[in-house]
């Protein structure tokens, strides 16, 4: 009981399985560049996700930076994203020559706030960029219907909603695309990795080559792309961890749950809710909003998360500061008030989550943030 205990902990198979199953390349010395490995993973996946097409990457944010060139917007156009999000998400969209229009989120899911979405396009929009952050799916049908009305294209950023449905419909099938990331600290890993799914198959084709640094034949090369290719350990790795994935959800799941029961009723707590009766969800995060009643601040969030600390028990401010603060850009692009992105950002705090975590750790856990929150200690005034 008295290790350190880390927000998350990676999923393995087992040690012989795994070696088993990369047995075979010291055979074929085939290790990278679409191998064996590879084509299996990206079939495996296209049907655990129930999704048309999909092209498998080296990481999620390759994934995001290569949609984002396959789509082949202009320099300086303007994409609509969030800025409570993984800084990924908008450093693909700056890497890319595209300028990051921040909009603010709803304080219900955390997702971007559909609402507000069209009072920033101009003549310069192409794309709209949400995040099912935390695995709470974006109101997709409402996010269409804007895109639909302006022409625009839609990614979804789906680092944390791997696995999960809507209605029976894998998530990675709404919008023009929907990017994965399959690293080591997600619900599925492939040790680094991601996933990007499609409907349109001349997609794949672009994909591939962008991949691959645009090369068409040994003699070709048509265009300027990167090295983004999954290699055969990794792809071996996610082919073993899928087998899993039902079991690491449901443990997932169960934890989650056993959080809810003790830290549900709560004054000052507010967790995400797991309810929406059509969604599976991947139990990927467990945030808790700290509620201060104020747009600053951080003062209990950041208390508690010293506590847990001094316990050696390590949980994340995700996502501090939200990414229009970064300081690599800040005040850089569009002011628009983010007023909830900010106080989410300074007030959640991620507890430790994954399938291992012993229950007794789930109830020293709830312990310390609730004695804090009812002590009264670190809130804002
Ligand atoms: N979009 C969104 C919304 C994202 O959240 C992410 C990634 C991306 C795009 C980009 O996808 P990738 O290119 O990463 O595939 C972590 C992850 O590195 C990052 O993948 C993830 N989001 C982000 C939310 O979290 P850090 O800086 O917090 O990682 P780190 O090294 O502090 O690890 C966190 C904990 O995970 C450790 O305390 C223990 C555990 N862990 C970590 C590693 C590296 C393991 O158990 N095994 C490991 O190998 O960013």
């Amino acid at each position: 009981m008295n290790e350190k205990v880390l927000v998350t902990r990676s999923s393995m198979p087992e040690f012989e399985e795994y070696v088993e199953m990369i047995r075979p390349l010291w055979e074929s010395h085939w290790l990278t560049n679409m191998g064996d490995y590879h084509n299996r993973l990206e079939q495996g996946l296209k049907e655990y996700m129930g999704v048309p097409q999909l092209s498998l990457m080296v990481n999620g944010h390759m994934a995001l930076e290569l949609t984002l060139q396959a789509m082949g917007f202009p320099e300086g156009a303007e994409v609509i994203t969030t800025p409570f999000t993984f800084i990924s998400t908008t450093h693909a969209i700056i890497r890319n020559k595209l300028v990051p229009v921040f909009c603010d989120i709803k304080l219900s899911d955390y997702t971007i706030d559909e609402e507000k979405i069209e009072e920033l396009i101009t003549e310069k929009t192409v794309a709209i960029l949400p995040v099912h952050v935390y695995g709470n799916i974006c109101n997709v049908k409402r996010i269409q219907e804007i895109a639909d009305k302006y022409n625009l294209k839609v990614i979804y950023d789906a680092a944390h909603a791997f696995g999960e449905t809507v209605n029976g419909t894998g998530v990675g099938n709404f919008g023009d695309a929907s990017v994965f990331s399959f690293h080591a600290t997600k619900v599925y890993n492939t040790i680094e990795g991601g996933a990007i799914t499609f409907r349109e198959e001349g997609l794949y084709k672009k994909l591939y080559n962008l991949k691959n640094f645009g090369i068409r034949s040994e003699e070709v090369v048509a265009e300027v792309g990167a090295n983004a290719k999954m290699n055969e350990f990794c792809a071996a790795m996610g082919l073993c961890n899928l087998k899993y994935l039902g079991e690491n959800i449901r443990e997932r799941k169960n934890r989650s749950e056993y959080y809810t029961e003790k830290l549900g009723n709560i004054p000052g707590l507010k967790l995400c809710a797991r309810d929406e009766e059509n969604v599976t969800y991947s139990y990927g995060y467990f945030p808790v909003l700290f509620e201060t009643g104020k747009y600053q601040g951080g003062g209990m969030r950041d208390f508690v998360y010293d506590k847990l600390r001094e316990a050696e028990i390590y949980s994340r401010k995700y996502f501090y500061p939200i990414t229009a603060d970064a300081a690599c850009f800040k005040n850089k692009y569009k002011k628009v008030l983010l007023e909830n992105a900010r106080y989410a950002g300074d007030n959640i705090l991620v507890l430790p989550l994954y399938p291992e975590l012993p229950y007794e750790m789930l109830d020293r856990i709830t312990e310390i943030v609730k004695s804090c929150v009812l002590s009264g200690n670190g809130v804002v005034e």
